[in-house]
């Protein structure tokens, strides 16, 4: 047995000693132990794991544990249905290998876990093992133990666990409670209509998830929501293709929203055009959104009797810088739109929110595109259809929805709005443009 091995296992038997001496956790009799196991609802478990962990151990054992989890190893615990998962789990080398000030984020439920563990082991396998960018997770109620322990478990690199405060996930103080009363409940024909909470996380995906001060640490967010699967791998790192193309944002899915959820957006958002025209970039993607055509999707008529067309990015993909969301253009866009209370009169989602700040207040050529992630949210998916591409990144593009109804690609498929940001928007370009020269 050389030094090192019996160094690591001498470890190995101390760490695995501590908890199996109790099978409660909560009993530990080491106060430092009881802290681990029992975080302040403040910090995350892999913070303090990491703490008690790095007090005690050479740093060459912290970033290269060898006590996992192995059946063949001579001193691994016997496991019984009733054995606790053992902490000292928690310790692998969260170090991130990627280079960009950036951190992937999921606002979730704790009702969520499954779906959320399905979207990181997707996004995990497909990309981030690679990088390790920090997740941070935000939740309007305190995440539950179980639900840290997995998603910790599940990431590579380092977990947070935020709580919104109230101000931040609830109804704002300036809106007329009876009014909205009655129009929640007058709003069963609208998707979501009738659920408050769902007012809120449109609210709150609009304007605070980016002033959330763990998110003020970072300049890039990669948007996951659980139940979505990434579908090829990645093969580079979409931050830096946005950061050294000059993009701003970066979508994957665009399409119309139902008209019903919006009734005033629109109209609200033209008193905030005329009110500061100092803000709109002048070269907006405004004809992305509104249309003066009578035949908008494929023959399909234009539902709206106003000019947008209700074209958005599907916001549950996004890969964006944050600052120009903290920014004093989006700032004064999102203030009027919530001073005229249409997120909680009416349903407005972020997706249109997001998409029409985006298209009106940067350079359309800042939006980028993403043709060769392959992405699914029931239910729609957008893959590359290319066979080189397909083979060359392993993709494995979904043929059916989870309910097993057949499932095509929506980029060019009605209703899509992609043709329309081809069209109208950045056009259809190429990252490479350099090297495609055609004469
Ligand atoms: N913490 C928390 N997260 C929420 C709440 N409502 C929605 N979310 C999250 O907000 C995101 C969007 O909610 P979804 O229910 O997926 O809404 P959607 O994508 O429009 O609709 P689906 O078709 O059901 O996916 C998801 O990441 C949810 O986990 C809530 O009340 N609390
Ligand atoms: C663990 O300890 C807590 C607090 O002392 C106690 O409430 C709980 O019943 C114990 N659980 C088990 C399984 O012993
Ligand atoms: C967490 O909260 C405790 C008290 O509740 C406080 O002393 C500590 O500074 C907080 N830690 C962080 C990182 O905010
Ligand atoms: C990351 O970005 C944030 C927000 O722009 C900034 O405050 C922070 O200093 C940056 N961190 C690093 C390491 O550059
Ligand atoms: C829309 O089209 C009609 C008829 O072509 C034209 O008169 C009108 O000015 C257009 N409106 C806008 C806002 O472009
Ligand atoms: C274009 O090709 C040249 C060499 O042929 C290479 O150096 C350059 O990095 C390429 N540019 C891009 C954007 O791929
Ligand atoms: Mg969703």
């Amino acid at each position: 047995m050389g030094y090192l091995t019996f160094i690591s296992v001498a470890i190995l038997a101390i760490i695995l000693s501590i908890p199996t001496q109790s099978s409660n956790r909560s009993k530990f009799n080491d106060a430092s132990l009881n802290s681990i196991l029992k975080p302040a609802s403040n910090t995350s478990t892999w913070e303090n794991l990491h703490l008690w962990i790095s007090s005690r151990l050479p740093s060459k054992e912290v970033s290269n544990p060898s006590f996992l989890y192995n059946p063949g190893h001579k001193n691994q615990q016997k496991l019984s249905s009733s054995s606790f998962y053992d902490e000292a789990q928690f310790l692998k080398d969260r170090e991130q290998i990627g280079k960009e000030n950036a951190t992937i984020v999921m606002l979730v439920r704790n009702s969520e876990l499954k779906g959320a563990l399905q979207s990181m082991r997707s996004l995990e396998d497909r990309f981030n093992k690679d990088y390790k960018y920090p997740w941070v997770f935000l939740n309007d109620v305190p995440f539950e133990q179980n639900f840290i322990d997995q998603t910790t478990m599940m990431a590579s690199g380092k977990t947070y666990y935020e709580l919104i405060p109230k101000e931040d996930w609830e109804m704002p103080p300036h809106i007329d409670k009876e009014k909205f009363e009655y129009n929640l409940m007058n709003s069963w024909d609208v998707i979501y209509g009738p659920s408050r909470s769902y007012r809120n996380m449109c609210h709150f995906n609009s304007g605070y998830f980016y002033r959330q001060k763990r998110l003020l640490n970072f300049e890039w967010y990669f948007r996951v929501e659980p139940d979505v699967e990434y579908m090829c791998d990645f093969q580079y790192d979409p931050f830096t293709v946005l950061r050294e193309n000059k993009k701003v944002y970066g979508f994957v899915l665009a399409l119309p929203d139902y008209e019903n959820t919006i009734p005033t957006l629109w109209p609200t958002v033209e008193e905030f055009i005329r009110k500061y025209p100092q803000y709109l970039h002048p070269n907006n993607a405004y004809d992305f959104l509104t249309t003066n055509e009578t035949d908008v999707f494929f023959g399909v008529e234009n539902p709206t009797n106003h000019l947008y067309n209700m074209c958005h990015f599907w916001s549950n993909f996004e890969i964006a810088n944050l600052n120009f969301f903290r920014g004093e253009a989006y700032g004064a866009y999102f203030d009027h739109l919530d001073k005229s209370g249409g997120f909680y009169y009416e349903r407005w989602g972020d997706a249109p929110v997001h998409t029409i700040g985006l298209a009106l207040l940067l350079d359309r050529d800042e939006i980028h595109h993403f043709e060769d992630i392959g992405y699914y949210h029931a239910p729609y998916m957008g893959c590359p259809t290319s066979e080189d591409v397909l083979m060359a990144k392993r993709c494995i593009c979904r043929d059916k929805a989870f309910d097993g109804e057949p499932l095509k690609g929506m980029e060019v498929r009605p209703p899509s709005c992609l043709p329309r940001w081809w069209r109208y928007g950045s056009g259809k370009t190429f990252l490479n443009d350099a090297n495609y020269t055609f004469r």
